[in-house]
């Protein structure tokens, strides 16, 4: 049986809507999936499982979410080989060229770890609508494929 993890920050809950619609889908495709907020998360937990995953919102004109910069800085030190990733986050298109920066960041935080990207980063606008969730459920069946 394949395992996932799921970290996830939130201010107003979009974030933490976007980890359990991914959590959800995994468990629908039976892999054994946990979930956290970052704060309360060392990003270790990722060399337990084979799928790995961040759902962070971008505060303050592209910055990263404060109660995770611990687990952000120690990501990058990991050796995830042979683990598949994926970064999902909801922003807001208001902020224009800041528009979800802290998926960017992370996404290039777990290519340091030599873990695989298993589909394409997913950057919502606010809560997740009908689009989005197809758009994430798509992204979980390319980081499950990705991970076989
Ligand atoms: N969204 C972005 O995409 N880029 C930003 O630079 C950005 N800066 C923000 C600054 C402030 C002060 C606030 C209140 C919001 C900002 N946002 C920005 C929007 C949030 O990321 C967006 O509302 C997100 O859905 C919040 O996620 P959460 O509900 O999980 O907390």
């Amino acid at each position: 049986l394949a395992s996932a993890h799921v970290v996830y920050a939130t201010i107003t809950g979009n974030n933490e809507d976007v980890a359990d619609i991914i959590t959800e889908h995994l468990e629908d495709l039976g892999i054994d999936v946990s979930e956290t907020e970052i704060s309360q998360t060392d990003p270790s937990v990722f060399e337990d499982v084979d799928i790995c995953i961040v759902c962070p919102y971008t505060y303050d004109e592209g910055a990263l979410p404060e109660e995770g910069m611990d687990f952000y800085e120690d990501l990058p030190e990991l050796d995830l080989n042979g683990k598949v990733y994926g970064v999902a986050g909801s922003g807001d298109t208001f902020y224009e060229e800041f528009y979800n920066l802290a998926v960017d960041k992370f996404d290039a935080a777990f290519a340091k770890t030599g873990a695989t990207k298993g589909a394409e980063s997913v950057k919502i606008n606010l809560e997740p609508g009908e689009e989005d969730i197809a758009n994430l459920d798509k992204f979980v069946e390319a980081i499950v494929e990705k991970s076989k």
